[in-house]
């Protein structure tokens, strides 16, 4: 599928909708997405064409395991770099160290997306073959408040990953901008600040997203790990070693004598999984291309492309939105990029 195709698949998305669905859609607020197609505000959140039934197939039909692990992030806050983690992490006792699933399988194949892959063209997906490995490991863009409730109520895991807003907005522009639909004009940052200020992108508004789960997992920290891009920079071997931790798959002494957690942490690194052949080339699920979800993986790089006035009336909108939740984000920070094992 290439790019025109994609937006092929999500126009004939929205003229697959039977009429009840349409009379559904028709009440609900509409805006235009920054790719191409349409973003429908449902459930207190802006929704793409391409996956409203998908999401809604999922929250009705998913039916969580107690085991199961659903990794939950807000779009380009680092859900390619979590999969790889994760996967790596919860699964390292089925391959051996040099059949690393990575060289193969880019990370979202690994772990697969609930609405914008599994549920996407069936709403009753066979999920048990879905994943390679026990427990199942999914993904999801989707807010805590509209989950399915088997997620929410039962005792599967959530591991949330968010990132601070500028960077987040940054890294949303440049791959809208990149894959824009050929037939629209350009979005001017301008515009596309406008509708970032105000909430109107996929997924939107953001801090009601990141609140959300942000809330739960200080209500139920044994339940939901919140992780934030910019400490995942910082200090990635920790935070590492706690992830491991929260799924109940320790690293033991001998794994640390052998170098594993520093091994997972290089195989995983932006720079490496950005040179991998499976990266370079492929699909994901929504038609997008693998390469499109490497960028430049920095934290800060909003300095390069923000005006002094949109800084400021972003960081006053942090403070209102954050308020006296708790919730802070780094701007910037330190990295301990790890090249080699050794380092
Ligand atoms: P998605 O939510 O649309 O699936 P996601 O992976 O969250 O995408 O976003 C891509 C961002 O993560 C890109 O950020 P940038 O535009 O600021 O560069 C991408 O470069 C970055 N990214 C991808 N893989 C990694 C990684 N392994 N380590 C750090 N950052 C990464």
């Amino acid at each position: 599928m290439n790019t025109a195709e994609m937006f092929s698949l999500t126009e004939k998305m929205e003229k697959s909708w039977d009429n009840e669905f349409q009379e559904l859609v028709k009440a609900l607020p509409k805006e235009d997405g920054w790719i191409g197609s349409h973003l429908y505000f449902y459930q207190g959140f802006w929704c793409p064409a391409l996956v409203l039934k998908s999401f809604i197939s999922f929250q009705k039909n998913f039916q969580a395991f107690a085991s199961d692990v659903i990794l939950a992030t807000f779009p380009k806050c680092g859900t390619t770099w979590l999969k790889a983690l994760a996967y790596i992490t919860l699964y390292r006792s089925h391959f051996a160290r040099d059949e690393n699933p990575l060289l193969s399988s880019s990370p979202h194949q690994l772990v697969r997306f609930l609405e914008y892959d599994l549920y996407l063209n069936n709403p009753f997906p066979d999920l048990q073959n879905a994943c390679a490995y026990e427990p199942r490991l999914f993904a999801t863009h989707v807010p805590y408040a509209s989950l399915p409730t088997s997620i929410t109520d039962s005792n599967s895991k959530i591991v949330y990953i968010c990132r601070n807003p500028l960077d987040m907005f940054i890294s949303l522009w440049l791959f809208s901008t990149k894959l824009r639909d050929n037939n629209l004009r350009p979005l001017s940052p301008d515009e596309a600040f406008d509708k970032f200020y105000h909430g109107t992108y996929a997924f939107g508004p953001f801090f009601e997203h990141v609140l959300g789960y942000w809330k739960a997992s200080r209500e139920n920290p044994n339940k939901i790990l919140f992780l934030k891009y910019e400490d995942l920079m910082e200090d990635t071997i920790s935070h590492l070693k706690n992830l491991a931790m929260f799924l109940g798959v320790p690293f033991t002494e001998d794994e640390e004598k052998q170098g594993v957690v520093p091994e997972i942490v290089k195989m995983c690194s932006f720079e490496n999984l950005k040179e991998l052949e499976v990266n370079k080339k492929g699909l994901h699920a929504s038609g997008i291309p693998n390469t499109d979800f490497f960028r430049k993986g920095e934290v800060g790089d909003w300095s390069n492309h923000l005006t002094p006035s949109m800084v400021e009336r972003l960081e006053k909108l942090i403070q209102e939105k954050l308020n006296d939740s708790g919730l802070t984000f780094k701007l910037s920070c330190k990295t301990s990029r790890i090249l080699h094992p050794s380092e």
